[in-house]
């Protein structure tokens, strides 16, 4: 058995320590998206049709339907993810007493009352989205660009409201909230028009940030399209970059899964890094397409973490994740895809990043590919292990026993 502290010996020959980045590591929070426990579901209508050019596919047995279970999922999945985690929330999660039903342009902080009270119980921070999907007046995936006045004063007042609730999450759990707009509205073919739906989505959104709010962090996603969307996105790159950069308190959040397949986040993190001091983030996997997929350790994820850490920028970029897998069990994808988030700082806070400037710097590049390649093969995964330790929490597979517990006991009884 390798203890600890030899471990610690291979990478201090590296000049790497490891114990300080377990520590960083602990103290990097990861904003888990409420969304993976029932398809995007929401609890306004229970099994009602996803919509908004988004997609979950699966069926695996024994979804969330209500508030009650969907915290318990997620507390399930936490009591298996070590370190720092948030909760990141959609607005179609409100949670109503009988007689308090509200639309989505009426929602309230009291409607997430249980979701404060549950966050403080657990200390952690909320996330917030307005969700501008899955309702009548969506109908037609036209919602801030919308060419009916009526529709896209609705969802305008929706916008507004979400930033008061996240304004309020942020009082409540002394720390600051996202609050991030992301809006389906494309075309199917060709439109006629580009422009005007671009100019009222820029309106929109000047009347949603008119008034600044203690705490919030307001941001907006952009996209390439949605399915049944496929010609046309109102919200595109462009779109969004440009209305960030030339409005101080709005910024550019970045998802993995929403751009072309040989354009990387990974290097997008660090061109946004010289012009905005923050960054929020998606963290997904897209096959062929913005599927999705739960996050895995793979290249891309480990050059993302690489971004966030060798530049110093762990206050800078906030994590989230975003992906929905209804074909395996949504409480393993959360655990997998979150510690897989993980895995990937780690893996690049035990890099020799200072090293590996100079070495660019100075145009050392045979020395720097053989350094890069030479790390590789550094007993990682103890360092993992070691951090699952402090957190007492299991490192290997063994957490498995206990979803595949929850499921037999109560997923199954569903
Ligand atoms: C959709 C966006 C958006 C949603 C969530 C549910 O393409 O990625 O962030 O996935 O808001
Ligand atoms: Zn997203």
């Amino acid at each position: 058995m390798i203890n600890f502290e030899s471990v610690c010996e291979l990478y201090g020959k590296y000049g790497i320590d490891a114990k300080k980045a377990i520590e960083k590591l602990n103290n990097i929070p990861i904003s888990i998206h409420c969304w993976q426990g029932d398809d995007v579901n929401g609890f306004e209508n229970v099994n009602g049709e996803l919509s908004g050019g988004i997609q979950t596919t699966g069926n695996y047995p024994g979804k969330a339907r209500n508030p009650e279970e969907l915290m318990a999922d997620f507390d399930k999945a936490m009591s298996l993810i070590p370190g720092k985690k948030r909760i990141n929330l959609h607005a179609c999660y409100a949670i109503f007493e009988d007689s308090q039903k509200a639309d989505r342009d009426a929602l309230e902080p009291n409607h997430f009352a249980k979701w404060v009270e549950f966050a403080k119980e657990r200390g952690l921070g909320i996330d917030f989205n307005p969700t501008f999907f899955s309702h009548p007046l969506a109908a037609d995936s036209l919602t801030l660009s919308s060419p009916d006045e009526e529709k896209r004063n609705f969802w305008i007042r929706h916008g507004i409201a979400c930033r008061k609730i996240a304004a309020y999450f942020a009082k409540e759990l002394g720390t600051h909230c996202t609050c991030n707009v992301w809006i389906p509205d494309g075309y199917k073919d060709v439109p006629a028009d580009r422009v005007g739906p671009r100019m009222r989505l820029k309106d929109s959104l000047d009347k949603i940030f008119a008034e600044k709010y203690e705490g919030v962090i307001d941001s907006v996603e952009s996209k390439v399209f949605g399915i049944g969307l496929e010609s046309y996105t109102v919200g595109s790159n462009e779109f969004y970059l440009g209305y960030a950069a030339t409005h101080k308190d709005v910024f550019f959040l970045l998802d993995n899964g929403h751009f072309h397949p040989l354009e990387y986040v990974s290097d997008k993190i660090p061109s946004l890094l010289c012009y905005f001091d923050k960054i929020p983030l998606h963290v997904t996997r897209g096959v062929r397409w913005d599927s999705d997929h739960v996050v895995s350790l793979d290249d891309e994820t480990k050059e993302i973490a690489k971004e966030i850490v060798r530049n110093n920028a762990e206050d800078k970029v906030l994590i989230g994740l975003d992906f929905f897998d209804a074909s395996i069990n949504r409480l393993a994808a959360w655990i997998i895809g979150t510690r897989n988030m993980q895995k990937a700082l780690l893996y690049a806070l035990l890099m020799p990043n200072d090293r590996m400037k100079k070495l660019q710097d100075n145009g050392e590049f045979t020395e720097l590919f053989m350094l890069s390649e030479e790390v590789k093969t550094l007993p990682f995964g103890l360092v993992w292990d070691e951090f699952c330790k402090m957190n007492n929490m299991p490192s290997d597979e063994k957490w498995y026993d206990e979803v595949k517990k929850y499921e037999q006991e109560v997923l199954s009884k569903r």
